[in-house]
């Protein structure tokens, strides 16, 4: 079938949209490993340590001071469900590092969540713009089983690098794998290589 087919059907509109393998989900699936914690914004934190000349706490405050973006990104489960243009509101991880001083020998970060899950980026992958931490998802506030208060949103690779409850960045001197992906998920996981899994 040609290229005159395609235009007399009209585009796909998903066409592009989808990495391989993907299909749409209904709704907004909640997908959470282990218990659900919960944390007010007052008493929510962001340690900052590891590769770093000086640790930094960041407070709601301070999240909330800094300059705030609303924009939509495309979530893609490794489990194959996809849901695109989601609205979420926050600040980019660059806007957030501005108060660190990464130190040289600095290669990856470990993001830390309330409740112990942890994921891995190299920093390369986690200091991009379009990365954020956000705490606002279709103009409400971030519901808790969506990761509120705060958690970080990774466009550009698998959902499970956007960490619910984000609680802590180490920066590492080396790339180490976090909760999934010592249990066989991709080291990167990049969607459109369809990087899901470590062994295939
Ligand atoms: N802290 C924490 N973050 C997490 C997870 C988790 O279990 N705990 N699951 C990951 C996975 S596998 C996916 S697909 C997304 C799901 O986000 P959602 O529940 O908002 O859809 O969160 C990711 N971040
Ligand atoms: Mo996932």
């Amino acid at each position: 079938m040609g290229k005159s087919f395609q235009k007399l059907a009209g585009e796909d509109p998903l066409s592009g949209r989808l990495p391989p393998g993907q299909h749409l989900a209904r709704g907004f699936p909640v997908l959470t490993y282990g218990d659900t914690p919960v944390i007010r914004p007052e008493e929510w934190r962001l340690r900052i340590w590891g590769s770093v000349e000086k640790e930094v706490v960041l407070t709601w405050e301070d999240l909330l001071a800094l300059p705030q973006h609303t924009f939509t990104a495309d979530f893609h489960c490794v489990t194959r469900w996809s849901k695109l243009d989601v609205t979420w509101t926050g600040v980019r991880i660059p806007d957030v590092l501005q108060a660190v001083s990464i130190a040289p020998e600095a290669k990856a970060v470990m993001q830390r969540c309330y409740g112990g899950y942890t994921t891995n980026l190299t920093l390369e992958e986690f200091i991009r713009p379009e990365n954020y931490l956000v705490h606002t998802l279709e103009g409400q506030p971030l519901p808790v089983d969506h990761g509120g208060p705060v958690r970080t949103l990774i466009p550009h690779l698998y959902a499970w690098k956007s960490a619910k409850w984000i609680g802590g960045l180490e920066f590492l001197p080396q790339d180490q794998p976090g909760f999934w992906e010592r249990n066989g998920y991709h080291m990167r996981g990049e969607p459109w290589a369809e990087e899901r899994y470590s062994d295939s």
